[in-house]
């Protein structure tokens, strides 16, 4: 259910578009290991990989004393980055408080050596940048409380009582949050598991009375909340309706681990912000400090980067957001008023940009943005427009092209395949019957959360159409992206398109339905179909049918049509 911003909270949230999410706690210090060992998987989770006793984890505060925090720098980096707002984990599942707290002494000012108000200094951080402050808070798994969700390592006997947690810590430290730090941006509620309607009901007014203006993630439980909060490191496929947000890792754990180089590339981490925000969406990066409170270099250097792309490309994002152009294989764009700003992921090696489904009522002012603002010839062309592009990429992380009157452009909404370019045809822009649109969602190592939408619960004679247009005659391969367990392995199935029909089996793609530590795991792999000549421009189906055996088991990803010479 879309979250439409009917209180109005939402204008600063669109238009930052960009933020930070810090997660640092007693478990950074451990960096992953614990005793020697290394756990692999999301570095906040190592109390409970580790199965590490209460009582044994909180002496861990005592031994802690971060000399190198610095919230200044903190919110820095994140200025500097072009983000518009810091979520900072206050009280992760660990329990332990980062902020001085009256309802528990498992707390930073209390217990550790350091003894300083992390909340309290990087609030201050916050409002010296101008930048805004939310707080992540953990209010159903709390690991130090018999009474709270998630431990189930430490023999605690006598029965659970979730809602005197809830009154004795939950409660009391979100309203010392509230109360004691200023204006509060957002807060960021996590894993909301058996809370009770009631409950997130209480949480919601509590919020309201202290902090009207705080925005609440949809993580509050049953329902509620200002805006979505989409599965980690989930990023749609569609524009998604009303206020939401993907948040992401840097590399693959949250908190800080020494042995997870899996960096994504200053790069990388432009085109996950710019698809978001194209659907859309706020695109909220993580940086995991180390124990010391130092932020990885990797995470500085990447942010620095993307910092100094937004300089120039910073219209194309705060507060965009969905084109309405059709989707296009070189790249993404979004809309602000009356610009619309092409991201270039893919620069044209021949420097023609084809903008397929557009045609102008008047003369299109295209220049690029944050760069040489030299007027770019824009031409009619075979469906669509022609935009005339220099051969040379430019260096930034993602060229941008502007166009300034927008509503001068009339589209024709649908699919559009370009001649030479690898085409996409998604799960979502397929239509049909036998089949569900769903998600599959399986997690790699512990805590490593990868998303697909797919077709799926095929039933026989199920069958997906895509209905595109080809802009020019053109050879493809076309390669299904699939996962196929083993019930439904040597299950029939049929391709056809333009007038071509391929009978061919589906071949398990190696799932895995448990493991002994972390659930089941979905394997997609690519399947080549065959080589698809389109001898003509226009409209063309192509359809995918069950014809025979057990099609419960196959999860249709996508099409891909990748251009070949013949
Ligand atoms: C939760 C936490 O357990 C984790 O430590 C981290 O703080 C992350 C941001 O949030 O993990 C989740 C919660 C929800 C999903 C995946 C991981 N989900 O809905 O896919």
């Amino acid at each position: 259910m879309p979250k439409t911003d009917a209180a109005g909270r939402g204008v600063w949230f669109r238009q930052s578009r960009f933020a930070l999410f810090i997660h640092w706690g007693l478990y950074s210090p451990l960096a992953g290991v614990w005793k020697g060992k290394v756990y692999h998987g999301i570095g906040e989770w190592i109390q409970c990989m580790a199965r590490i006793p209460a009582a044994e984890y909180a002496t861990l505060a005592g031994q802690w004393n971060p000399v190198d925090f610095d919230a200044r720098e903190w919110a820095r980096v994140a200025r500097e980055a072009g983000m518009r707002y810091i979520v900072l984990t206050t009280k992760h599942h660990d329990g332990f408080a980062l902020f001085k707290s009256q309802v528990s002494p498992f707390n930073m000012v209390e217990a550790t050596p350091f003894g300083r108000d992390i909340v309290a200094e990087l609030a201050e951080a916050c409002r010296a940048e101008g930048l805004g402050l939310g707080f992540y808070y953990s209010q159903t798994q709390d690991w130090h409380e018999p009474d709270a969700e998630g431990n189930h390592w430490d023999a605690w006997t006598g029965p659970k009582d979730f809602n005197r947690y809830l009154q004795n810590k939950a409660l009391p430290q979100i309203r010392e949050l509230l109360t004691n730090y200023g204006p509060v941006a957002l807060i960021w509620f996590d894993t909301p598991g058996p809370i009770s309607a009631e409950a997130s009901k209480s949480l919601e007014e509590m919020i309201r009375a202290l902090q009207p203006g705080c925005l609440i993630n949809s993580r509050i439980g049953n329902g509620r909340g200002d805006y979505e909060t989409l599965g980690d490191s989930e990023i749609p496929h569609q524009p998604v309706e009303g206020l939401w947000e993907t948040i992401d890792t840097h590399n693959d754990s949250w908190g800080f681990v020494t042995h997870d180089l899996n960096w994504k590339t200053p790069g990388e981490l432009a085109v996950s912000l710019v698809r978001v925000v194209s659907r859309g969406g706020n695109y909220m990066i993580n940086v995991g400090p180390e124990g010391s409170g130092k932020l990885p270099e990797a995470s500085v250097r990447a942010l620095r980067q993307v910092g100094e792309w937004l300089k120039g490309a910073g219209p194309s994002v705060y507060g965009a957001g969905p084109s309405g152009l059709p989707g296009v294989p070189w790249g993404e764009s979004t809309r602000s008023g009356d610009r619309i700003f092409l991201h270039v992921l893919d620069w044209p090696r021949d420097g023609r940009l084809v903008l397929p489904g557009v045609r102008a009522s008047q003369p299109v002012q295209a220049r690029r943005l944050g760069g040489d603002r030299s007027s770019l010839t824009v031409t009619p062309c075979q469906g669509g427009l022609a935009v005339a592009l220099p051969l040379g990429r430019p260096e930034e992380l993602i060229p941008v092209i502007e166009i300034e009157n927008g509503s001068g452009l009339e589209i024709s909404p649908g699919l559009y395949l370009l001649k030479g370019w690898e085409n996409a045809l998604e799960a979502y822009q397929a239509v049909g019957s036998g089949f569900v649109l769903g998600k599959a969602s399986w997690m790699e190592k512990m805590g490593e959360w990868k998303h697909r939408e797919c077709l799926e619960k095929w039933t026989t004679g199920g069958q997906a159409r895509w209905e595109v247009s080809l802009v020019e005659p053109g050879w493809f391969r076309l390669e299904l992206e699939y996962a196929c367990c083993l019930e439904s392995d040597q299950s029939e199935w049929r391709m056809t398109w333009g007038g071509a029909s391929l009978l061919f089996p589906m071949i398990a793609s190696g799932n895995v339905d448990s493991r002994p530590h972390g659930g089941p795991l979905i394997r997609f792999r690519s399947l080549c179909l065959g080589v698809v000549g389109f001898e003509t421009a226009g409209p063309q189906v192509l359809t995918l049918g069950l014809e025979a055996g057990e099609g419960g088991g196959v999860r249709i990803g996508g099409l891909r049509l990748v251009p070949v010479r013949m």
